[in-house]
């Protein structure tokens, strides 16, 4: 199974559009800051799609957060602004360790990063329109399983 996870598209949906075309997931988790543009999203992504509203989506029906299991994976998805995100990802292993997640995936910070912190992996895709890490290329994360049925976790970037 392929999850793609992206975040902060920021009303613009050029890149989103190419990484969709690249990769036909069979999962698409958005973490949040769409600006309106949810229906196009589930649209372009034409597989089933898992989005929250972030801090930028005032007027969006999304749900904050979300829980489910994906490949016998327990995900946990929250935009990450009301966590400190900035700051650390130290509240997050918080809250998703209390709910006892295998995966915690956020985003806000527009900075990729993948953590292990032994077994719980914590996430940010970065974002696919507004890049702030070093180098600034708009990323996102591959999540798949191989046939041991082990999951791995893949910041991509996309070259200009
Ligand atoms: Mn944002």
């Amino acid at each position: 199974m392929k999850i793609l996870v992206v975040s902060d598209t920021h009303g613009r949906l050029d890149n989103f559009r190419r990484v969709m075309e690249m990769h036909k997931p069979d999962l698409l988790i958005h973490c949040g800051d769409i600006e309106g543009q949810e229906a196009e999203i589930i649209e372009i992504a034409g597989c089933p799609v898992r989005m929250v509203a972030g801090n930028n989506d005032y007027f969006s029906d999304l749900p904050g957060e979300v829980e489910f299991t994906a490949g016998g994976q327990k995900i946990w998805v929250t935009h990450g602004h009301h966590y400190y995100v900035s700051m650390s990802s130290e509240y997050i292993a918080q809250e998703a360790m209390a709910r006892e997640v295998d995966v915690a995936m956020f985003g806000h910070t527009h900075k990729p990063c993948v953590e292990n912190r032994g077994g719980l992996v914590i996430l940010n895709p970065g974002s696919l329109s507004y890049p702030r890490q070093e180098g600034r290329e708009p990323s996102y994360i591959i999540m798949e399983d191989d046939r041991k049925g082990d999951w791995h976790y893949t910041i991509a970037y996309l070259r200009r």
